[in-house]
């Protein structure tokens, strides 16, 4: 393994840990005693039920502090908790809806990227490697109206599976970005397609994996938060049907509603990725 992805595995965990305390996201903590009681009893109760009936050894306990120890100092806790629990809360937060399915936020969201009416192109190198696609389709109400100002703020990876901003010598906004949909909720968004994508193999996650004898993997994806005036916000991630690890994602969070409708493009170069959105009542 070379120390540029070293220094990169390190500086994604350590800018994702960075993006999670400045989100926001802590302010909206609630100090319920009560809640607090329950869901840290439950949970401290789960893993001693687990040492005693596994009969864990203190070589093992060892192991286990040292490795929590090492999540934190390489910035992984993001990582670990988006990867192995996030799916649950997410089916938790939108199991009401008669809506699209959605998935995981994960990780390396960005908010505020550069906005631009579609049709449109994401920001991209001049020579940014991959297969041009195409990705379009229409924002509607559950009810099957099209939703006028539908917004959908786009993020993924390159084709070497590198996020900007989470890895080192990409531009900023490179493959992020804001597009306000047409009156009828149509858009059209040209960008490349992502390659299968690997979570970093070299901090505590990864030893976790190895260690365990998993694998890494997550199938190619797209990332996309979705909302129009009155509807909720749709976080989702979209697929491309047979990827070898939509049926083993290591972050759980393939559902089967969320495939693309992959097509030859029809200016004949790269490819034509269709999707509809159907966006609950607020
Ligand atoms: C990703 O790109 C991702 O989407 C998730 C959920 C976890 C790690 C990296
Ligand atoms: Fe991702």
């Amino acid at each position: 393994m070379s120390t540029e992805t070293e220094a990169s595995a390190a500086a994604s965990g350590n800018a994702a840990t960075d993006r999670f305390r400045s989100s926001g996201k802590t302010s909206a903590i609630a100090a319920d005693v009560e809640r607090v009681n329950l869901l840290a009893s439950k949970l401290i109760k789960a893993a001693n039920d687990i040492v005693l009936e596994e009969r864990v050894s203190y070589d093992e306990f060892n192991a286990l502090k040292a490795w929590l120890i090492k999540v934190g100092e390489d910035g992984e806790w993001p990582l670990f908790l988006d990867v192995w629990l996030e799916h649950s809360v997410e089916d938790v937060a939108t199991d009401h809806r008669e809506g699209n399915k959605g998935s995981i936020e994960g990780p390396y969201y960005v908010p505020e990227a550069p906005q631009q009416n579609s049709p449109a192109s994401i920001e991209m190198r001049e020579d940014e490697p991959g297969t041009p696609l195409l990705f379009q389709g229409q924002v509607k109400s559950v009810a099957g109206a099209p939703l006028s100002n539908a917004k959908i703020e786009l993020w993924h990876a390159d084709e070497l599976g590198f996020y900007s901003q989470f890895a080192p010598g990409i531009p900023e906004w490179n493959l992020r970005g804001t597009f306000i949909a047409d009156a009828e909720g149509n858009f059209e968004i040209r960008t490349m397609q992502p390659a299968p994508y690997q979570i970093p193999t070299e901090g505590a996650c990864g030893q976790l994996i190895e260690a365990a004898g998993w694998h890494a993997w997550r199938p190619a994806h797209l990332h996309l938060k979705v909302s129009a005036p009155g509807h909720e916000l749709l976080t989702a991630q979209l697929y491309f049907p047979g990827d070898v690890h939509n049926d083993d994602d290591i972050a759980t969070a393939v559902k089967p509603e969320l495939m693309l409708d992959i097509q030859p493009a029809g200016s004949g170069k790269g490819v034509q990725a269709t999707y509809d959105f159907r966006l609950d009542p607020q």
